[in-house]
């Protein structure tokens, strides 16, 4: 059936049919009103890629490097949390695809798999630790040790998320964390007895971070991360983390500053795919800021919204150096495990090869901002 799949858009229409409301619409949903989200995406729709004919290039090169290693593509996985809800493989299912394809795996403080196994399912990928700070900063220093130890080699500290953002979907749904039995999911488990039979059949769905006890989301999240993040606390995980270490949720010239004096190695312009303040900038929108305030020479990866190859070439013609996928890996795992994931990334390096391609550009040092037009509708 993945033969037939065209795009992410087709793997997200499996996806809806083959996992539970609650689990679908966690990923699919975003905070507030979801105008963030809709503007993220809305922005790549808006945008007009310039051809250029007799360009003579059969060949295109699609690698890059990023944190110091070698990425077969400009594009790697995003850290997401609870990934095991989704799809029973969560994190082995990503980090197998990511290895295969050549291309960074970010395992999430809220993710479903441990450093040490998340390692040993794909010793050869390039692997990258997501943090999120926790009230108890000790506990916090304990889980990236061991992520250093495990082979982790960057950090993407996450600094948009001070508290839950407004999740509408997921209250709307009643979401918990672990599912909770009720007469809905049992409906649901109707409907779609595979996922339920994986759920229960694999090895229990345990969260490296949590307790057993089932909550919702924003309750769980505001229990545990850290609401009084600040510069200083950036500039602590800065002293205790050997690797690469990048900021995640840059929106502003002044947060970019302010990441790079406290000695981020780089940025990540991301507002958390709109799941967090409703109504924030626009990724595309903020990326040329971030960038001139970082200058040439920073490293700058960019997430929200990317759905297709063309996106990752515009985001890269307009400044960024790397992309990050969330949703769109996530509808490939929940569509068909580590085969969807890597459905996902074939897709996306056949359309930023063919897109390349009709664009007259060998390879991505010669995307620059002229090629790509905003339209106003
Ligand atoms: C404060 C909300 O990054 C998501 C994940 C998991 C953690 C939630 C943090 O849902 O966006």
């Amino acid at each position: 059936r993945l033969s037939r799949v065209g795009d992410i858009a087709d793997l997200r229409t499996i996806a809806r049919r083959r996992t539970p409301r609650a689990a679908f619409d966690y990923v699919d949903g975003a905070a507030g009103a979801e105008r963030t989200h809709q503007g993220n995406r809305a922005a790549f729709d808006d945008l007009v890629l310039t051809p250029a004919i007799l360009a003579g290039n059969a060949e295109v090169d699609l690698s890059t490097t990023i944190a110091g290693r070698r990425s077969a593509l400009p594009v790697g996985i995003a850290p997401t949390g609870f990934t095991r809800m989704m799809q029973t493989e969560g994190e082995v299912a990503g980090v197998r695809a990511a290895e295969h394809a050549g291309v960074p795996f970010t395992l999430s403080t809220m993710g479903t798999r441990s450093v040490e196994d998340v390692a040993a399912a794909a010793p050869a990928a390039t692997k990258w630790f997501q943090l999120y700070l926790w009230r108890d900063h000790e506990a916090s220093r304990a889980l990236i040790e061991r992520a250093w130890a495990s082979g982790f080699d960057t950090l993407l500290v996450t600094v948009d998320t001070a508290v839950a953002g407004l999740r509408l979907r997921d209250t709307r749904n009643g979401m918990t964390v672990p599912p909770k039995l009720t007469a809905g999911t049992v409906l649901d488990a109707s409907y779609r007895p595979q996922w339920w039979f994986d759920l229960l059949t694999t090895d229990p769905l345990t969260f490296a971070s949590l307790s057993g006890s089932t909550s919702d989301l924003a309750s769980l999240i505001n229990g545990m991360f850290d609401p009084t993040l600040s510069i200083e606390d950036l500039a602590w995980i800065r002293e205790i983390w050997p690797g690469k270490l990048f900021v995640k949720g840059v929106l502003t010239a002044d947060d970019a500053r302010r990441s790079l004096d406290t000695g981020a190695d780089g940025l990540i312009v991301s507002n958390h795919g709109g799941r967090q303040l409703d109504k924030a900038p626009v990724t595309l929108d903020a990326l040329p800021e971030v960038r001139a305030a970082a200058g040439d020479d920073v490293e700058i990866m960019f997430d929200s919204g990317i759905m297709t190859g063309s996106d990752v070439i515009a985001a890269l013609a307009l400044g960024a150096d790397f992309a990050l996928i969330g949703r769109a890996y996530l509808y490939g795992l929940m569509a068909a495990g580590e085969a969807g994931v890597r459905k996902v990334l074939e897709i996306l390096e056949r359309e930023m090869r063919v897109t390349m391609q009709l664009m007259g550009a060998a390879d991505l040092s010669e995307l620059t901002p002229e090629m790509v037009r905003r339209i106003e509708r």
